[in-house]
This record gives C-alpha cells, sequence and structure tokens, in this order.
C-alpha cells in the first residue's frame, strides 16, 4: 500500500475535494491541518497554497493536477467517464464551477472584513448572480444524480466541496439557497453519504 499524505484545511472546498477523490478510490490516507500560515509554506513551497498531496514521498500541489495524479497512478475508481465527451463535460463543469464559486466566496469573505470599515462596497446584485449560478447547475444535473452520468466524478466533487462550504460557512441566507433548490439538495446529499466521515 502507498503511503499517502493529505496536507490542507479540511473546511477549503479544494481539500474536501481530493479526501472525497481518495475516498472514491478507497485508498487510505494521512491528513494534516495546517496549524500556523507557515505550514502553507512549509508544505507547499511553490504556491504556498494547500491541499498538497503526498504519495510515498512525491508531492503535488493544486487539486485539480492531484486529481490527474491519482487516476494516473490508481486508475480504479475512475474520476472522469470513460467516454472522453461525457469526460471532457466533466472537467469543464469542474473549472467552470471552481471559478465561478471562488469569485463568490472571495467577494463573500471581503464583505465580511470590510463590513465595519468604510470600504468600498461590493457590487451589487452578486447575490442574485450566485443564485442563477445555482440554477445552472440544477440545469446541468437534469434528472440525473450526478453531472453527465450515473456515476460520480470530479466535477461532483468540485461542486459538491465547494456547496458544503457555503452551507458551513457562508450564513443562513445562502445556506438557504442551496438548500431551496431540491435538484442540488439531493445531489448534495448522495454525495454526503458517500464522502462525510
Ligand atoms: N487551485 C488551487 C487553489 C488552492 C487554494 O486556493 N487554497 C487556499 C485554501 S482554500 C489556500 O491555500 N490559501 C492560502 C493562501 O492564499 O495563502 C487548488 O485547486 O488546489
Amino acid at each position: 500500500m502507498p503511503e499517502i499524505i493529505l496536507y490542507g484545511p479540511i473546511t477549503a472546498p479544494f481539500t474536501r475535494k481530493v479526501e472525497g477523490a481518495l475516498i472514491l478510490k478507497k485508498l487510505p490516507f494521512e491528513r494534516r491541518e495546517p496549524k500556523s500560515p507557515e505550514d502553507y509554506l512549509r508544505w507547499s513551497p511553490e504556491t504556498g497554497l494547500l491541499p498538497v498531496l503526498e504519495i510515498d514521498g512525491e508531492r503535488t500541489h493544486d487539486s485539480a493536477r492531484i486529481l490527474d495524479e491519482l487516476d494516473k497512478r490508481f486508475p480504479e475508481v475512475p474520476l472522469v467517464a470513460r467516454d472522453p465527451k461525457i469526460a471532457q463535460s466533466q472537467r469543464r463543469l469542474e473549472q467552470w464551477a471552481e471559478a465561478a464559486f471562488t469569485f463568490y466566496w472571495i467577494h463573500y469573505l471581503r464583505g465580511l472584513v470590510n463590513a465595519e470599515e468604510d470600504a468600498p462596497k461590493p457590487r451589487k446584485g452578486l447575490r442574485e448572480e450566485f443564485g442563477q449560478r445555482l440554477d445552472d447547475l440544477a440545469n446541468f444535473l437534469g434528472g440525473r444524480p450526478y453531472f453527465y452520468s450515473d456515476e460520480p466524478s470530479r466535477a461532483d466533487l468540485a461542486v459538491w466541496s465547494f456547496l458544503h462550504g457555503v452551507r458551513e460557512a457562508m450564513g443562513v441566507e445562502l445556506a438557504q439557497a442551496v438548500t431551496s433548490r431540491p435538484a442540488l439538495e439531493a445531489h448534495s446529499a448522495r454525495l454526503s453519504a458517500l464522502f462525510d466521515r
């Protein structure tokens, strides 16, 4: 069995996404939680960002690259569909979800930090836009249990890890934006049943 160590804060969607991939592939691993800002640079000298995954002493950073590496070394269970067209859609959705939700997440945090200061306000309509992005996701899902497939893929991991984070960290109102959309709520519950420990 390889020795696998996942360095990253479990509150970060990117860490949760990698953890989900390891669970899907049934790979035992140890997780190390950063305890100070210095841990980020020590564990991830190239970028200062976590997660980083170490397999038998070899480290990879960036959650998407880590998932590629996992599929290369441990092909079962694959993190994208075997059909290349479906796999391409799943990868695209992963990229889209991460770009979109990172944007709203940063604005949300900035709002919290700036709340009591005389700081520029975020532009109007962000909350409505966030709801529209959630509607887009529900549409992508259609009637399927997972994105474009009957099996979970890296697209599901990316979306679920962010929505999980939204529900835990972004306050009641935004959490309701997720829970009030039955298709997304059912998708989150399906994924949580697989990955929550
Ligand atoms: N594209 C990277 C993003 C990783 C990332 O943004 N990590 C954040 C935690 S959510 C981080 O390490 N932040 C520390 C910092 O910005 O100094 C990935 O997919 O792994």
